[in-house]
């Protein structure tokens, strides 16, 4: 290899085999061809998809569960555009990712202006860092580089582009830049010293699990850290299920920012000690004058916000930094527990309703019911609307990532791309996607991809016939219900036009065996469920309302 001449493109390829690339997601343009044709020749897959954004969010994906970049391609403008909602999802959701887009050629201009948009400026506010490549001598750093750059604390998408003509060049070039393991620094001990002494020196401590705390490489540091201080924890919604086995610790998750049951802890504690959070999500609580003390643990110092601004900060390498924090505290933390006895009124609420009869069913049995027929390890991807907030606060985890939901950009038509990423890397897993009619319906095409790949795969479609969160916000704002209701396709024959299999559920009793009769058969499934919303106002307005005074 190292006297035959190569292309751009052969070179961009052997550098993402280097970084062990198996699978590109997207849709190539003719600006992507000789990517293509480097492809062709590598060891790596290309999985075509029906649109852009729905291979972003499953590159998006791959890195969320992973730790290691997930990479997509597309063509020039028009597709490059498409990625924008992917980048932005993995910029908020801080998951590796590598956007390489086409470009026409930089060194001539055959078609005038024709399809071109300035796409690296587009990228710009959506990624941690954007380049186009002009040259192909810098393909083996620029790769690297953009590698290193995503998967660095604090993860995120890099967009790489590649004119056709430096793609297509000849080069002399080939050596690779291989990439080595980085440790990161551990909290220094002044700063474990001062957080110990304020964790001994509280009376009512709780443990905040943040978006960061799901990272893959944190999942057993953390657990061990909980077991060996017992201080009860809750969950932000992107932390759930990061803590395995100190369920008995368990005091919820924080999907609303203030008055939910599990705020009755939160107001009453002196002290949180806040793993991993990251203020992209949704406020967990509002920190205001007179509150409790926060320490922040993270990777990463913590951002000042109005609503949240940290005492004390533990920073670097959060498992490690954990261990040293566990060894000053371990023996001497008399009794954490003194928030525990609220525990049993908080969880005790969520199973109202939970296997009533009525249909529509609520959301309350929905819930329910998935988690009967999920194995402890299967994993349930969700798209954005109202029962995000139910699953988070109702759906009980034991293992890190397997209520994989978007608390960041929020963004809807990613619950299908995101579970056919899980269906893929974890194959012997039970995955589900819950979607709205609405959220389903933004990326159903890919239900072709899904079986073409021939994925193992459970969608459950919520059937409100509306957007119905934005309807809830209406009610609760006191507008008029007006304008957010549609029609939908009948969803049995629509799967069925795929190739996959379609259920629609006509009794309450009949959800539970129809999911699990879908994951029995394997393949495709498509089960469709109405739901009764008139619980986002009876329970998470008025009852919270009455029960929960403002903190
Ligand atoms: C791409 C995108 N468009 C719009 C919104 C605003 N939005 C949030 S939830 C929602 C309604 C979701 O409807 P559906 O998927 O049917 O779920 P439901 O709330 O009805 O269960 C809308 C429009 C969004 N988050 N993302
Ligand atoms: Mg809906």
């Amino acid at each position: 290899m190292s006297s035959s001449k190569i292309k751009g493109s052969d070179l961009l390829v052997k550098a993402l085999e280097n970084e062990g690339v198996e699978r590109i997601f997207g849709v190539p343009g003719e600006e992507n061809l000789d990517v293509v044709e480097s492809l062709r020749c590598s060891k790596i897959d290309l999985v075509v998809t029906r649109h852009e954004q729905a291979a972003a969010f499953m590159a998006a994906t791959y890195g969320r569960l992973t730790g290691h970049p997930g990479v997509c391609i597309s063509t020039l403008g028009p597709g490059a555009l498409n990625f924008s909602t992917g980048a932005a999802y993995a910029l908020l959701g801080a998951m590796p990712m590598i956007l390489i887009t086409g470009q026409k050629g930089i060194l001539t201009s055959k078609q005038a202006r024709f399809q071109i948009v300035d796409v690296v400026s587009s990228m710009t506010p959506l990624t941690k860092m954007a380049r186009q490549i002009i040259s192909t001598a810098t393909i083996p750093t620029i790769v690297r580089e953009a590698f290193r750059v995503a998967s660095q604390e604090r993860p995120g998408p890099v967009h790489l582009e590649l004119p056709e003509d430096i793609a297509g060049e000849e080069t002399g070039q080939s050596s690779i830049v291989a990439p080595h393991p980085i440790d990161l620094p551990v909290a220094h001990p002044a700063a474990l010293d001062r957080a110990a002494a304020m964790i001994l020196g509280s009376e009512r401590p709780l443990i905040m699990v943040g978006a960061a705390a799901s990272r893959p490489r944190l999942a057993d540091a953390l657990s061990d850290f909980v077991r060996r201080v017992r201080i009860p924890f809750f969950n932000t919604q992107m932390g759930k299920g990061a803590v395995a086995g100190g369920s008995n610790l368990y005091m919820g998750t924080a999907a609303l920012s203030e008055r939910d049951y599990v705020h009755e802890a939160i107001d009453r504690a002196d002290l949180i000690v806040s793993i991993g959070h990251d203020t992209v999500e949704k406020p967990p609580f509002i920190m205001g004058p007179g509150g409790p003390q926060v320490i922040h643990v993270g990777y990463v110092p913590a951002a000042v916000e109005a609503v949240f601004f940290p005492h004390a900060e533990v920073v670097g390498d959060v498992g490690p930094s954990l261990a040293l924090l566990a060894d000053r505290l371990e023996g001497r933390l008399k009794d954490a527990s003194a928030l525990l006895p609220l525990r049993e009124r908080i969880l005790g609420h969520l199973a109202d309703r939970a296997t009533e009869s009525r249909f529509p069913l609520t959301p309350q049995r929905i819930v329910h019911d998935v988690r009967q027929v999920i194995p402890e390890d299967g994993i349930v991807c969700l798209d954005n609307g109202m029962y995000k907030i139910w699953f988070a606060r109702n759906y009980r985890t034991r293992l890190a990532n397997t209520l994989l939901l978007d608390n960041a950009l929020a963004t809807m038509g990613a619950g299908l791309p995101s579970a056919m990423m899980a269906s893929m890397l974890h194959p012997a897993r039970r995955v589900l996607a819950v979607c709205g009619d609405g959220g389903f319906m933004m990326n159903s095409q890919e239900m072709e991809t899904a079986v073409r790949l021939r994925l193992n795969l459970v969608v459950l479609i919520l059937q409100d016939n509306a957007y119905g969160m934005i309807r809830w916000k209406q009610a609760i704002d006191s507008f008029a219900d007006w304008g957010l209701t549609f029609g939908n396709p009948d969803f049995l024959k629509y799967a069925e036009s795929y190739g996959a299999k379609g259920c629609q559920v006509d009794s309450a009793e009949g959800l539970a065996p129809a999911l699990e009769a879908a994951f029995k058969s394997g393949g495709v499934h498509l089960v469709a469920v109405p739901v009764d919303y008139s619980e986002n106002i009876r329970v998470l307005v008025e009852e919270l309302r009455r029960a929960v005074p403002a903190g």
